[in-house]
């Protein structure tokens, strides 16, 4: 059963995120259909990419399949995880990749909305960053994409409450290009676009490789990556990691014991 619908209409290549029973969670298999949509739309010279759900979507994507997430303590989100591959693949799309937003984002999505290189959202849309909730050890490499996309305050507000942010207060940080009601989505999709189909394919490409060089320019020693890694595991091997994944299947509030 396909977890993602395609289309190629106008020069613009749409991915549809559906696999409604999951709330469009990114499980390897939704991310494998991602990643091969992506490579054919390169093959065929597509100069825009549109990344959205069924229109009037109430939930965009609940994020990381938590029945994916490691059991035994092991990293789930590591170099070659689903999810940080389909990150990269946006992020190195030789075209504009627009996230088009209605309902709830929820973890890894946000990484994988803010990953594109914008986003248009309806009122409707909202923003949850989610792993201290569920007592996950969000991985640098994540903290460091965010950071691209939202201020320092901002991000760990989001981290630390786990709260869901509105389109609006996400338009306010710079989030989100542009909220619009719903109905209008299209509409502001089909002007950015158009825009964008008008210029220089070689230059948008450029700008891309431009801005993704100088973002991930960030120095970090090998000593305070592994540091931070020693940190993650001995979460993964916590109790808490485990009552938080037990809660979000007991449909439960966690109860963390800070060990
Ligand atoms: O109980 P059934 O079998 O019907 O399945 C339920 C949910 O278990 C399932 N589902 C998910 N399955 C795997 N991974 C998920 N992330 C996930 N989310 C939902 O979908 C079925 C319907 O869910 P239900 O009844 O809750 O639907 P709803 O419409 O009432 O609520 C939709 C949501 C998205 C608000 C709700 O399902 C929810 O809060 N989901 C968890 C959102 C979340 O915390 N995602 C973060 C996942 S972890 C992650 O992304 C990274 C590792 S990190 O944490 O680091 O960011």
């Amino acid at each position: 059963m396909a977890r993602i619908e395609t289309s190629l209409e106008n020069d613009i290549g749409t991915i549809v995120l559906n696999d409604p029973a999951k709330r469009n969670a990114l499980s390897a298999a939704l991310i494998s259909e991602l990643l091969a949509a992506l490579l054919s739309f390169e093959e065929q010279h597509v100069r825009v990419v549109v990344l959205r759900a069924p229109a009037g979507a109430t939930t965009w994507s609940a994020g990381h399949d938590v029945h994916e997430l490691p059991t035994n303590g092991r990293d789930p989100m590591t170099y070659n995880d689903p999810l940080r591959r389909a990150i990269r693949q946006i992020q190195e799309y030789p075209g504009a990749v627009i996230a088009l937003v209605e309902g709830g984002v929820w973890g890894g999505a946000c990484e994988l909305a803010m990953a594109c290189d914008m986003i248009l959202a309806a009122d409707t849309a909202t923003f949850a960053l989610t792993p201290a909730r569920l007592g996950v050890p969000y991985d640098i490499v994540g903290a460091m994409n965010l950071m691209q996309s939202v201020s320092l305050p901002v991000i760990k507000e989001m981290l630390f409450r786990a709260h869901s942010m509105s389109a609006a207060e996400a338009r306010e940080h710079g989030i989100v290009n542009r909220v619009v009601p719903p109905e209008a989505l299209e509409a502001a999709l089909s002007e950015v676009a158009g825009d964008i189909l008008r210029n220089s394919p070689l230059v948008v490409a450029l700008l891309k490789q431009e801005f993704d060089a100088i973002s991930g320019a960030r120095p970090l020693g090998a000593g305070t990556f592994e540091r931070i890694q020693m940190i993650r595991r001995r979460i993964y091997d916590s109790e808490d990691y485990r009552e938080g994944i037990r809660a979000f299947f007991d449909k439960r509030e966690p109860k963390f014991v800070g060990r």
